[in-house]
């Protein structure tokens, strides 16, 4: 039986990875941050297989303990701030956790267990404003706080490989969402005002940017590229991408149209929502994925948007006919 140790197991990735790794017959254990509320409730329907262990992205110590813990053979480093908007609010945190955070775990690897694979949750925010279609080859130019942190972690990852022979590997990942994505990203905060206001427990839609263009794929198909990139003979980066962008807009149309309504009625903008900078287009080539890992997406665009829809519609029903207060989250 293999050993894997997932930073940021709590996270939609994490969850996903988590879920399939047990079912490849992994003894599966995460890092989780203390909180004053448990934020496990994605890990709860196998949360009794989980071994969990205290840690903290900035706390080099508590990443060490817990790689001793369990020896992994593969570590999937998926912990960040995430949240692009937010890092322009909390830029040297954001930068820590991501950048710096990574240098520890890798340096956690080296002493604890150095011939585990490690994956790296690099981003396609690294190659920033690099014209699109964005590959292996395109130029980094990281254009926030969180990109310039991923970016130094690319860096990082790269760096061990080749000066201590680390099996370490970045997957460079464009946007990815699920029924698990957190509320504040835009594709669940619009799926989950579509449920409400079906539910009629809320109104209106507050939005920035809708003329960015993203490639949106779902995440249950991302985690797969991520193990298959650490079964690869030999380490080497790679893109994962649907290789199709839509834009935000797009998505919002998608959304309340899979719900039979005229998003035009519920939606407004509102400039304090829209990035210092923000990046025009993301989208990915991902031919190499496809020719090393044998790797493509099953879920398309309608399916990924038909999908979330459905779900935060009966999500919604539930919390109304439970009497729950709605929270929309900005
Ligand atoms: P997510 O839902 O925001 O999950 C982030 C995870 O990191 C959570 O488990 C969170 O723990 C943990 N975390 C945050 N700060 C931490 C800290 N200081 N120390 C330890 N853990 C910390 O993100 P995701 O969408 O699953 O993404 C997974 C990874 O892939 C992230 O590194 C993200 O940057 C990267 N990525 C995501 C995408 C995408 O489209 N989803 C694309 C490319 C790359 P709490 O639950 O305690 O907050
Ligand atoms: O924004 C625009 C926003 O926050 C997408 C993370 O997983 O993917 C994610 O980063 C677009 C941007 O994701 C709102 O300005 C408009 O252009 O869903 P998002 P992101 O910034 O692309 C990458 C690959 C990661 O690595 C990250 O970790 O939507 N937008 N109006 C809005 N975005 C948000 N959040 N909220 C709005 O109201």
């Amino acid at each position: 039986m293999k050993t894997a140790l997932i930073t940021g197991i709590t996270g939609q990735d994490g969850s996903w990875l988590a879920e399939l790794l047990l079912a490849k017959g992994y003894a599966v254990h995460g890092t989780v941050r203390r909180t004053s509320t448990p934020g496990d409730s994605r890990l709860l329907p196998f949360l009794d297989r989980l071994v969990l262990h205290p840690a903290d992205m900035t706390d080099a110590g508590s990443l060490r303990d817990a790689v001793a813990a369990c020896r992994p053979d593969e570590v999937y480093n998926l912990a960040a701030q995430s949240h692009v908007g937010t890092s322009w609010a909390m830029p040297a945190y954001t930068t820590d956790v991501a950048g710096l955070g990574a240098v520890r775990l890798l340096d956690a690897v080296r002493a604890e267990a150095p011939s585990a694979r490690v994956y790296q949750a690099s981003t396609c925010e690294i190659f920033g404003t690099s014209p699109a279609p964005q590959s292996e080859a395109t130029p980094l130019a990281p254009r926030n706080p969180y990109a310039v942190g991923k970016a130094a972690a690319y860096h990082a990852v790269r760096n061990h490989r080749d000066a201590y022979g680390l099996f370490a590997v970045n997957g460079i990942l464009f946007n990815h969402e699920s029924e698990r994505r957190g509320e504040r990203f835009v594709t669940r905060k619009i799926t989950r005002a579509v449920g409400r206001i079906v539910a009629g427990t809320q109104g209106s839609l507050a939005l920035g940017n809708l003329e960015a263009r993203r490639d949106w794929g779902h995440a249950e198909d991302y985690v797969e590229a991520m193990w298959r990139m650490l079964q690869l003979d030999a380490p080497e980066d790679l893109v994962v991408a649907t290789g199709v962008s839509h834009s935000v807009q797009d998505f919002v149309e998608a959304a309340f149209a899979a719900a039979g309504l005229d998003w035009r009625e519920h939606v407004t903008t509102d400039p304090a929502l829209v990035r210092p900078i923000d990046i025009p287009e993301l989208v990915g080539d991902a031919s190499r994925a496809r020719e090393r890992i044998g790797w493509s997406p099953r879920v398309g665009f309608d399916a990924l948007v038909r999908r979330m829809v459905d779900h935060d519609v009966r999500l919604a029903r539930l919390e109304r006919d439970c009497g729950e207060a709605p929270v929309p989250r900005r």
